[in-house]
């Protein structure tokens, strides 16, 4: 089979585009595709609509080298590799339509030997449906549903799993799985992926692939939850929570994560739902973890409201926006969702800090909250709320805070910046040991 010289990307996202640049800076002929004519005026350009570390310059130097060519509608190419959303309806149903459009929309230029990668995060089983749905479209050409290793178009499933901030280095160096619908579908797709992937690549069957990548998020997902549980029972207890984990994960085989005011972005908050969906009956833990979580910014306002004086009217800092720390993404972040919440309570005024923005995000837009820098929100309010452990928190100098009510939902000034000097004795461990129990639990960080 020939080699793999054109790759077309069916949606230029947050996924698809560096993923364009990636292919043409390896100097494969790349045609990104997306509905949005902005965005590909865009990228033609040689600008970009995302942030992301990097990405900038590779786009820049490969739109000029004429490696990346954007289009509104799909061109002839030898391989596609469909990153589209994935979302999910109100009832939380997965919502695979817009895979299905990329499908529809590849269909008239297929060829033989032609490669069809799906990458976007999908339901066990999409890429089968997806393949039905091409061969009903393409009836003179042969897919691997239907005539396995004789097909004409081979299909595969290989899902991204970087991380939105570290996106380029990850792309190159985590290992990826590759599900074919065919032996011949995986080895081709593995061909293609080799042109970068520095990281293994893992052959399996295409529904194995597409689990994997649910159970990633799910995990993570059940993970922060059990963080989160502990959360609450230290607040029964009138315990530091962030004491009992660094402590509990001096052990050497128990690793927690962090409690939050809960679980944002686009993936890890809406993937378990998929699997829940696939098996209503058998995730009990994963339902119970996304509950716990989705809970979270509620219970962040509570705590709020218990520091409240009834009897004259407060402001209330609130610091941070966005849905992790040191980014500017400000979708489905629950710092967003708690200022909202506290926004509708009456007979106060709200300050809210993002160092990584300009304005309020949309869903602020008219709700009475005031958009302002970290230092001048503080100063003029009777409760600070710490919701994002932004780097520039860290520099605030406790005097600023001294006579303030504070809500530390991340744990920086009532752990990391509190703790006790004298609270240690240091053993007698070897320097390798202790860098390996600091990169643990965080410290080293
Ligand atoms: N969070 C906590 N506590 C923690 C860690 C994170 O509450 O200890 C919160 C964050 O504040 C944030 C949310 O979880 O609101 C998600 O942040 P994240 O950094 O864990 O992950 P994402 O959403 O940026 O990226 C995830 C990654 N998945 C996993 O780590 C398993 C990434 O590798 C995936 O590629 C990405 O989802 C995706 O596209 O699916």
């Amino acid at each position: 089979m020939a080699e793999i010289k054109t790759v077309s990307v069916i949606g230029m996202g947050y996924i698809g585009l560096p993923t364009c640049a990636i292919f043409a800076s390896r100097g494969l002929e790349v045609i990104g595709v997306d509905i949005n004519a902005a965005v590909v005026a865009k990228v033609n350009r040689g600008e970009i609509h995302i942030i992301e570390p990097d990405l900038d310059g590779l786009i820049q130097k490969v739109v000029a080298n004429g490696k990346l060519k954007a289009f509104s509608t799909p061109q002839p190419a030898d391989a596609y590799i469909i990153a589209v959303p994935t979302p999910i309806t109100p009832d939380r149903k997965p919502d695979v339509s817009y895979v299905l459009a990329a499908a529809r929309s590849i269909a008239p230029v297929l060829k033989r030997d032609d490669l069809v990668v799906l990458e976007s995060t999908s339901p066990v089983g999409t890429t089968r449906v997806m393949t039905a749905l091409l061969a009903e479209l393409r009836p003179d050409l042969k897919f691997p549903v239907a005539h396995g290793e004789e097909a004409d178009v081979l299909v595969a499933y290989s899902p991204e799993r970087v991380l939105p901030g570290k996106v380029l280095t990850e792309l190159i160096n985590n290992d990826r799985s590759i599900g074919g619908l065919s032996r011949k579908s995986s080895e081709r797709t593995a061909a293609l992926y080799s042109s970068f992937v520095a990281g293994d690549l893992f052959i399996t069957q295409a529904e194995s692939a597409e689990l994997v990548k649910l159970t990633e998020n799910a995990f993570r997902d059940v993970n922060i939850a059990f963080a989160n549980e502990l959360a609450a029972v230290c607040q029964d207890l009138s315990l530091n929570v962030w004491e009992v984990i660094d402590l509990a994960n001096r052990h050497p085989r128990v690793n927690i994560l962090q409690p939050s005011p809960g679980v944002g972005g686009h993936c890890i908050a809406i993937d378990p739902y998929f699997i829940i969906d696939a098996a209503p009956n058998n995730t009990r833990l994963i339902s119970s973890a996304r509950r716990i979580n989705s809970e979270r910014p509620l219970s962040v306002v509570r705590d709020i409201e218990a520091l409240l004086d009834p009897t004259r009217k407060q402001t209330i800092a609130c610091l941070g926006l966005s849905f992790k720390p040191n980014i500017d993404d400000m979708r489905e972040s629950p710092a967003v969702e708690v200022v909202k919440l506290l926004s509708k309570i009456p007979n106060i005024k709200i300050v809210a800090a993002e160092p990584n923005a300009r304005q309020l995000p949309h869903e602020l837009e008219g709700s009475g909250v005031m958009f302002t820098d970290a230092l001048s929100a503080i100063d003029q309010s009777d409760i600070v709320v710490l919701l994002v452990d932004h780097r520039q928190f860290n520099l605030i100098d406790p005097e600023a805070l001294k006579d303030k009510k504070l809500v530390d939902t991340r744990g920086l000034w009532t752990w990391r910046k509190a703790r006790k000097p004298d609270a240690r004795i240091e053993g007698k461990k070897s320097e390798m040991e202790r860098s390996q129990s600091l990169a643990r639990t965080g410290e080293a960080a």
